[in-house]
């Protein structure tokens, strides 16, 4: 009886040092993970806007505003150029003021090949987007920034 004991008592302990011995290398793991996780994370951290001036270049390709977003100095000229071969436009409104608002400025249609450019003389935030059919739904969207 005593020696069923004996054996019956020392894999218990065996099993407790083993699931403690496991417990330990799992949370080794686990901040080494989270450490892993952190420096791989740091590299995108983002600055502040770049500040373009002078003469800025937008184009319009991919049924895309390239770039969509531009922070501007007051007095910028934008040109958009027409890369693709469909017709599209610039319309200074807000999704959500489309047909609602009258635009704060529009190009009217540009061809294919074709360009028009914008003197950005007031600082704000000005959303643009292409009313040629379907292309603002499918992302031809823009915001331009004009500070001091
Ligand atoms: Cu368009």
């Amino acid at each position: 009886m005593e020696t069923i004991k004996a054996t019956k008592r020392t894999p218990t302990k065996l099993t407790r040092q083993a699931t403690a011995l496991l417990l330990a290398f799992g949370l080794l793991s686990l901040l080494a993970g989270l450490a892993v996780g952190c420096s791989s994370r740091q590299p995108q951290t983002e600055g502040p806007p770049q500040v373009l001036s002078g003469e800025v270049t937008v184009e319009m390709r991919g049924i895309r505003y390239v770039p969509a977003e531009i922070t501007v100095r007051k007095g910028t000229r934008i040109t958009f150029v027409n890369k693709d071969g469909l017709v599209h436009d610039v319309v200074q409104v807000a999704l959500k003021d489309l047909g609602k608002a009258e635009p704060g400025f529009n190009s009217g249609p540009i061809q294919p090949g074709e360009s028009w450019s914008i003197v950005m003389e007031e600082p704000g935030t000005y959303p643009i987007l292409c009313t040629q059919m379907g292309h603002y739904t499918a992302g031809m969207v823009g915001t331009i920034t004009v500070v001091e």
